[in-house]
């Protein structure tokens, strides 16, 4: 494909019907089953694959499921359709019994995080592996199956019978289901997630009349590379300088054949303390002396409804938060030079800090989330802060690099407290801008954010946060690559 027929892209250009539906568009689910698996018997399992290929789905059909939630919704009918869902992914332990060390590259063509796999790097992320839940530490986990659908019965119901179908091939090293919250959307803290992902460029419909390079307004599109192999990625303006407006890179030859329209998966069982969270918003609040609600959307840089901090930066805007024309429409550097609208740590500016940097710097570290809560909601009657029931977020990724997306987005900025760089005060000094309060993570959990309170519209009264401990803890992690359909059903693979 040229660079030229995927800059004004038809979605033809994409192989959607050969890339797996939860990497660009997510997969329809209000229940997820994550059933990871270790491969007994390669060759068997082998010749299941073609198979097990013919049920996954795809970006295309999942697309179509779109459409249908679309007019169902349309004729004001509120039946959750039943529509079953299944992915597919493979551990780089996994893939080297399928493929075979001729087929694996020289080690220098797969990403070294997914070589090297989540529970080696979980150190150099701050993670505590003493608190990972055996699975996830065994080194038995060759793959996982992700299996979708409108509740957990018809989900499990699904995975049950493909896991009878693969018999003795494959036997069950974990397997855990997670569902949407009551408040349908809401993660565990009550705030409502997945409203910002970036656009695929040639797939997300431009929507925004002000500007044709962004889907939904303030949605920049993204080529696709960053998250498909085979496309182009973005570009890096001092190594391409002759990117065009659209920075797009050049196309991106997959390392190895059989990574075309495949894509990294970050997989992360992050539970949330939410007793913790609340107890901890009260106190800080109280100490210092403003509203909890405030900090702690000042914690996340949004609201709970969605609305962004800093187009409403003292108290949440409903109408703003359900408005997708809207709720994402906006940049940091330029209206908030004091953090007065949006603290430079709070979990949105950490996670992708749009005009903070530059675009290359920016562009080519996003992520596409595709993650769904797990746990039952809090007994408010019963339920202590020190037997916290386990509940969170099963959090999911998909990149072209985990090394330089989310291990990038974690460790170099998350976790680190001089990022965003360069900050000055208005009357000189530098600024430490402190952790990500929701996901940052270091050994000895002293962190810290800058200007929890917002001196909105004026004021120059200067505060810091504390945080002792982690609202946020992964309790198991794993790196995968999901093929494309066709190289799940040939040939090295199969
Ligand atoms: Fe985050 N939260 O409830 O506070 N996240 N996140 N995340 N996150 C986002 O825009 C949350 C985690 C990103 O484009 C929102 O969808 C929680 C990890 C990115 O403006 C909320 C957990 C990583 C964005 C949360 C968690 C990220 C984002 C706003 C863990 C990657 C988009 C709603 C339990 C390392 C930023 C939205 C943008 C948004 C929360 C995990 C990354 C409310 C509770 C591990 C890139």
């Amino acid at each position: 494909m040229s660079i030229q027929t995927l800059k004004s892209v038809p979605s033809s250009d994409l192989y959607l019907s050969d890339i797996q539906g939860d990497i660009l568009i997510g997969l329809q689910k209000d229940a997820e089953v994550f059933l990871f698996f270790e491969i007994e018997d390669v060759s068997a399992f082998k010749v299941m694959l073609p198979a097990l290929a013919a049920l996954v789905t795809s970006c295309e059909k999942t697309m179509e499921r779109e459409g249908v939630i679309r007019r169902a919704k349309a004729s004001q009918s509120n039946a959750r359709l039943d529509l079953l869902g299944l992915n597919i992914g493979f551990t780089a332990a996994g893939l080297g019994k399928l493929l075979g060390d001729e087929n694996f590259g020289d080690g220098t063509d797969v990403d070294p995080a997914f070589l090297e796999g989540a529970p080696e790097r979980a150190d150099s992320l701050g993670d505590d592996t003493d608190i990972w839940l055996e699975g996830f530490t065994s080194g038995r986990i060759d793959g996982v199956l992700l299996v979708t659908g409108p509740e957990p019965t018809k989900a499990e119901a699904h995975a049950a019978t493909i896991l009878q179908a693969l018999g003795n091939t494959v036997s069950q090293v974990y397997a855990e289901t997670g569902k949407t919250r009551p408040q349908r959307g809401h993660e565990a803290f009550g705030f409502l997630d997945g409203v910002s992902q970036p656009g695929i460029r040639g797939l997300t419909q431009p929507q925004n009349p002000m500007d044709p390079e962004q889907g939904l307004p303030g949605q920049d599109l993204i080529h696709p590379g960053e998250f498909v192999f085979g496309y182009p990625g973005q570009a890096d303006p001092e190594v391409e300088p002759e990117a065009t407006k659209e920075m797009v890179g050049p196309v991106a030859e997959p390392p190895l054949p059989w990574m075309r329209d495949g894509s990294y998966m970050v997989f992360r069982r992050l539970e949330q303390k939410v007793l913790t969270f609340r107890a901890f918003l009260e106190e800080e609040a109280a100490n210092l002396g403003m509203d909890k609600g405030l900090l702690a959307a000042r914690m996340v840089g949004r609201w709970p409804s969605g609305a962004p901090l800093v187009l409403a930066p003292l108290q949440d805007d409903f109408g703003l938060g359900a408005d997708k024309m809207a709720n994402n429409d906006f940049e940091f550097l330029g209206p908030d030079p004091m953090q007065r609208r949006c603290p430079y740590a709070a979990h949105i500016r950490k996670t992708y800090p749009r005009d903070d940097i530059n675009e290359a710097g920016v562009q080519t570290r996003r992520l596409r989330r595709a993650g769904i809560p797990f746990g039952e909601e809090v007994d408010e009657e019963t339920e202590t802060r020190d037997a916290e029931g386990s509940r969170g977020l099963m959090f999911v990724c998909y990149q072209t690099s985990i090394t330089d997306q989310f291990e990038f987005v974690q460790n170099a900025w998350a976790n680190n407290p001089d990022f965003v760089f360069g900050k000055t005060r208005p009357n000189g000094g530098s600024v430490r801008p402190g952790h990500d309060p929701i996901i940052g993570q270091v050994a000895d959990n002293q962190r810290t954010m800058d200007e929890p309170i917002p001196n909105y519209p004026v004021g120059d009264q200067r505060s810091a946060l504390g945080m002792t401990q982690r609202f946020v803890n992964a309790t198991g992690a794993a790196y995968f690559f999901m093929p494309s359909i066709s190289a799940l059903s040939s040939a090295p693979l199969a």
